[in-house]
């Protein structure tokens, strides 16, 4: 071990932890960029070189999952920002609670407005990210609320408190600010961009926080979203709002994050011209080319909000004169909650295999807070994992990555009934839940489980419109909101085209009868009667198969904690599946061909 004691290498320390037949080298003249490294094991012996610590130290984590003889090969992160986000609030939020859309308890870096007092539960946190190739995390919700506001201020010594954990694994900090800072923190009458006095706020406020944390990595920012506050207040541009943050934070070397989630969350349902799908595009692509070279768009990757199937948002296939962030969302919003089996990576893998030339970011929205397994469903922690893998290196195999996170997790005897739970679990969650890319068909406020048309008559732009002859939203050029439109050749046409359009995107895009024939060969109606008796009855397969799996081998209390979530995802497929066929056997009147009970 030539010179090296950083402080994660004690981290590795105890029974897991690298022995005396690894070997770890920097060598500053190696000729790696920063964070890459070069491992090999032979004869028994593990060698790591790497021109920098970070290199080395994922260099050592990648020495844990070694398992046999490798010959030499090197490996560099895809892209530099690899970030995990947090909707943590300081302050339990009377609606959404502690964690926004978070279903693993309360936060691991706040209990209820203080700082926690397990800080070493935030370093086992930073451990854990940074062995998946985490770089960066942001510690506070986007939805920034008067309380957290103050984290840029006065409570930026309990944002150096994490920072000192987080740095011991070469991962940066971020906090997300509120755009009205300057008037809800300084005094200010105005937020304005093009305001001096607003700029000099900007600037002074982030003088402060590198004077407290020199390696503070910048700022996230939802403005004009859902209520935050934003530019178009000062009928200013978001490029004007985002260049004020970046150029406080440029001086030292910091970036703004800036979310292009903007839309008209107050639509009239009647109102059938605007397309919330159309939004990101149409209010980011005028500026492509505007916004300053440490800004980063940060764009969740479909077009609307995270449902269990969208297309990739094409706002992120054309921008290249700015730098892109893909946002995916390990928190299970609409994927089940972490009470159900989801395996996100098969489509997070997908999208980055499409946008993969075109991003410079992978963020991820995070799904962990202070329950003892971290995500609640023990098997939740996997969608973390392999975010942080996948963000290294999109190429990965999802299914080679979860027998990778099986193997670093269960004992051999209980990796095939994990295996089996898991692999296909994005495609049984699909199943029972909202069909052919229709989405939004969850309860309204909580977005967990069926209410088919809770959100059709409301103001969030969120529709399905389905009548007795058909479903779907009709976003072509030809005859609807044009979004295909948004698309680069070869996708604009794909999409448009029924002939083309893929039959699990076909509600996304079209307009269709019940009875249009998909290319599977089924019609629309018994397609959705088939995946929802299918998904149901897939679960209550994954229900038999976890109980027979003796408690010991995974030892009671973690197989006990999944078989109560596999009851409840049972519960709860029965209930999607009882509603969805009955709402779509009311509308259309046509019967199931297999005869089976709808109600
Ligand atoms: O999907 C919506 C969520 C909000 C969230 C928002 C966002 C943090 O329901 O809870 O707010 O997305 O991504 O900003």
């Amino acid at each position: 071990m030539s010179g090296v004691h950083p402080a994660w290498l004690g981290g590795l320390g105890g029974g897991s932890g690298l022995g005396d037949d690894v070997v770890l080298t920097r060598d500053p003249l190696c000729g790696l960029e920063a964070e890459a490294y070069t491992i090999a094991r032979s004869g028994g012996v593990t060698t790591v070189v790497a021109a920098d610590e970070a290199g080395l130290m994922y260099g050592s984590f990648h020495a844990l999952r070694l398992d046999g003889e490798l010959a030499a090969q090197t490996h560099r992160p895809f892209v530099a920002r690899r970030m995990v986000q947090h909707w943590d609030n300081v302050f339990v939020h009377p609606v959404m609670g502690q964690v926004e859309r978070g279903y693993s308890g309360g936060s691991l870096f706040w209990e209820d407005g203080a700082l926690t007092d397990d800080l070493d539960r935030v370093g086992d946190y930073a451990r854990l990210l940074a062995s998946v190739g985490i770089n960066a995390v942001s510690l506070n919700n986007v939805n920034v609320h008067a309380g957290e506001a103050r984290l840029l201020t006065d409570r930026l010594s309990e944002v150096a408190a994490l920072a000192a954990r987080f740095r011991q694994y070469h991962i940066r900090v971020y906090l997300s600010v509120s755009f009205a800072a300057p008037m809800v923190l300084g005094g200010l009458d105005t937020a304005d961009p093009a305001d001096e006095r607003v700029k000099d706020w900007w600037a002074t406020a982030t003088q402060r926080v590198y004077a407290t944390i020199p390696d503070f990595g910048g700022y996230v920012v939802k403005a004009d979203s859902e209520g935050q506050p934003g530019p178009f207040a000062y009928g200013r541009t978001h490029a004007d709002g985002a260049n004020v943050l970046a150029a406080a934070l440029a001086p030292f070397g910091g970036e703004v994050y800036w979310r292009a989630f903007v839309y008209n969350h107050r639509q009239d349902w009647r109102d059938r011209s605007t397309d919330r799908a159309r939004a990101a595009y149409d209010h980011f692509t005028p500026l492509d080319g505007e916004f300053a070279a440490n800004v980063v768009l940060q764009v969740k990757h479909g077009p609307i909000d995270f449902q269990p199937r969208e297309p990739v948002s094409p706002v992120l296939l054309s921008m290249p004169r700015t730098s892109l962030a893909v946002e995916f969302q390990a928190t299970q919003e609409y994927t089940g909650q972490q009470r159900h089996v989801c395996y996100l990576p098969p489509m997070w893998s997908s999208v980055l295999s499409t946008v993969a030339g075109a991003v410079d970011a992978v963020v991820t929205v995070s799904n962990a807070g202070d329950d003892r397994y971290w995500t609640n469903h023990p098997l939740a922690q996997a969608n973390l994992y392999a975010a942080g893998r996948l963000a290294w290196d999109p190429a990965l195999d999802p299914t080679a990555l979860l027998d990778e996170w099986i193997g670093l997790t269960f004992p051999p005897a209980a990796a095939g009934v994990v295996h089996e739970l898991m692999r296909d679990s994005w495609a049984v969650y699909e199943g029972y839940t909202s069909p052919l890319g229709v989405g939004f068909m969850v309860h309204p406020g909580d977005h967990y489980g069926p209410d088919v048309d809770g959100y059709e008559y409301s103001r969030w732009g969120t529709y399905h419109f389905a009548d007795r002859d058909g479903v779907g939203v009709d976003r072509t050029r030809a005859t609807g909101t044009g979004f295909t439109g948004q698309y680069p050749q070869p996708l604009a046409d794909e999409h448009e085209s029924l002939a083309t359009c893929p039959d699990e995107l076909l509600l996304f895009f079209h307009h269709v009868p019940y009875t249009h024939v998909l290319h599977s060969g089924k019609t629309v109606i018994q397609h959705i009667y088939d995946t929802h008796f299918q998904g149901a009855a897939a679960v209550a397969e994954m229900v038999g198969r976890w109980a027979a799996l003796p408690p010991e081998t995974v030892g009671e209390d973690l197989h006990a904690r999944v078989a109560d979530r596999l009851r409840e995802q049972e519960r709860s497929a029965n209930e999607w599946r009882d509603q969805i066929n009955t709402y779509f056997h009311r509308k259309s009147g046509i019967p199931d061909a297999q005869g089976r009970r709808i109600y």
